[in-house]
């Protein structure tokens, strides 16, 4: 009722004031700018954000920004004016829309690589005034306010200003402020990668880039003032562990990966008590899981290993996390597998043109899949290297003693009849005067048909052909395991006709044995590689660096 009445007064006087109200008894003058609102011990009810005056004479206390109601009297705002009989005179505050801001570049968090260049953009505006500044923050340090749009940092003026943070993760601000001091921001998360390793690889534990550690502090004290706990190690080649593994916490460490294919992880781990656990993963998947045992000291070290699967190139992020603490990490070793899984698919029967060493004469076999006949195979930069090691006796998935690690790339591959000679040009690199034989090229029918091949015999002499059951057996005396020397055989009408060079010189021409009984079609092999009979005593490894068809 009071309330109804004050306002009803207010309303009334306000608009008679206009009017001349200022004859009535009533009429009292406020501030510029205020009107009257109530009289001493009244109370003003108040609509939206107000400042109120108190007071008569020119003499008034202020109440700023008011909301609700308001007691007029001396006993809320002081005597201004003493033995005067005093008012309430209001002024409506403006209201204001605060701006909006946004980063327009990046649009989300990012992720970055050390040394990266970053340049930023905020969109910000006000609905009913205008931008007075944006400011840019990192980690809440102020980098430099921009006055006017377009609003940008790290762009031609201060390319530099965003960029140099260190490895982790900062947030990075903007805050608007607009005409009437009202501010409004936004933020995004950088994170920054260390320099990525190259895989095949080593990664060492300690040098991780992103954590969590379940301890404040670094127990072991070396090497990084973080919460990751490293030590100092006394495994071969030093340097530090990461050690006081917890349940949980985890590791990770930028990757970049040079060459596709199946991948082993090696973990080079000590326990002197057992019962530790980690998992592994490369961007979430090639997952693996090393259980610890009691190497005998925390300081005793074991290389553990797991095949991871297959791993495309490029960079990605390796993670270990633990499940259960106990043991000690040097290092990460990531290693091209050297067991495989893959099958050869149905043989095309023609030669491709043009031909050579990379070339895929299967037009359903990848190259990356020659692993079925290769135990160990690899190729990069117009090469191709094929290796044994010491204790090899078997070829993948072949009963008996020989050992092969080389292409079937020609599996299914025949010389047609007619007059034209297909070549081939062989650069072999033999690393060292083995007993063990380089095949690079093969007219193979079944076990027991003609072959081409060259035997690096330890004298470093070459024969070709080496069984007595229909193969063809020339010797020449060039010592051919110190260095690259080619081999070159022409074949027509699928080994009807052959020629055999050495380093260009013409050391043999004849006709296959297949050939001269009529079964020419028998011969379908084309290969090259190195394969042994024996169990390897020593790691061997031969690349061939030219296939050529001409
Ligand atoms: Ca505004
Ligand atoms: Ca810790
Ligand atoms: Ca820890
Ligand atoms: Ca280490």
């Amino acid at each position: 009722m009071k309330s109804c009445c004050i306002k009803f007064f207010t309303t009334l006087c306000t608009a008679v004031y206009v009017l001349g109200c200022g004859a009535l008894a009533h009429a009292q003058t406020g501030p510029a700018g205020y009107n009257y609102a109530a009289a001493e011990n009244e109370t003003v009810y108040l609509n939206g954000t107000t400042n109120v005056a108190y007071g008569a004479n020119g003499s008034f206390y202020y109440a700023y920004n008011q909301t609700g109601s308001v007691n007029c009297s001396n006993q809320t705002f002081g005597d201004p004016i003493f033995g005067v009989r005093k008012a309430c005179y209001t002024q409506q505050v403006a209201s204001n829309n605060p701006p909006s801001v946004s980063f327009a570049s990046p649009t989300g968090n990012l992720t970055v690589d050390e040394g990266y260049a970053l340049s930023v953009t905020v969109n910000a505006s006000d609905s009913d005034g205008s931008i007075a500044s944006v400011e840019l923050f990192i980690n809440n340090q102020l980098v430099r306010q921009e006055l006017y749009a377009p609003y940008e940092w790290g762009a031609a003026a201060e390319p530099d200003e965003l960029n140099g943070l260190p490895v982790g993760t900062h947030t990075i601000k903007a805050v608007a402020t607009d005409n009437d001091g009202d501010t409004k921001q936004a933020s995004f998360k950088l994170t920054v990668r260390g320099a990525a390793v190259d895989v095949p690889g080593l990664v060492q534990a300690e040098d991780y880039t992103g954590f969590y550690d379940t301890t404040n502090g670094n127990t072991g004290g070396a090497y990084r003032n973080d919460n990751v706990d490293v030590e100092t190690t006394s495994d071969s080649n030093g340097g530090y562990d990461v050690g006081w593994f917890a349940a949980n916490e985890w590791l990770e460490y930028p990757i970049n990966v040079t060459e596709a294919g199946n991948y082993v992880l090696e973990a080079r781990v000590a326990s002197a008590v057992g019962g530790g656990m980690f998992t592994a993963e490369i961007n979430g998947n090639n997952s693996s899981t090393f259980s610890i045992g009691n190497t005998g000291g925390w300081q005793n070290w074991q290389t553990l290993n797991n095949n991871i699967g297959n791993l495309s190139t490029g960079k990605k992020t390796l993670r270990i996390q633990a499940q259960s603490g106990n043991f000690n990490l040097n290092w990460l070793r990531l290693k091209r597998a050297t067991t495989s899984v893959c099958t050869l698919n149905t043989p095309a029967e023609n030669i491709p043109t043009p031909f050579n060493l990379f070339t895929v004469i299967d037009t359903d076999l990848n190259r990356y899949e020659f692993c079925k006949a290769s135990k160990w195979f690899e190729e990069s930069n117009g090469k191709q290297v094929f290796k044994l090691f010491t204790g090899d006796n078997l070829a993948d998935n072949v009963p008996g003693a020989r050992v092969h690690a080389r292409t079937e790339a020609g599996q299914g591959l025949k010389f047609k009849a007619g007059s034209t000679w297909h070549t081939f040009e062989a650069r072999m690199k033999p690393s060292k005067k083995l007993d063990y034989t380089y095949t690079i090229a093969q007219l193979f029918a079944g076990c027991c048909g003609p072959q081409l091949r060259i035997e690096v015999k330890s004298n470093g002499r070459i024969h070709m052909g080496s069984r007595g059951n229909g193969n063809i057996r020339i010797s020449d005396d060039q010592d051919y395991a110190n260095g690259s020397r080619s081999f070159k055989i022409k074949i027509r009408t699928n080994g009807d006709q052959f020629e055999v060079y050495f380093n260009s010189s013409k050391k043999f021409s004849g006709r296959t044995d297949e050939a001269k009984n009529g079964n020419t079609s028998a011969l379908y092999h084309f290969r090259w590689g190195v394969y042994s009979n024996e169990v390897m005593s020593e790691d061997l490894s031969n690349t061939v660096t030219e296939i050529i068809r001409n």
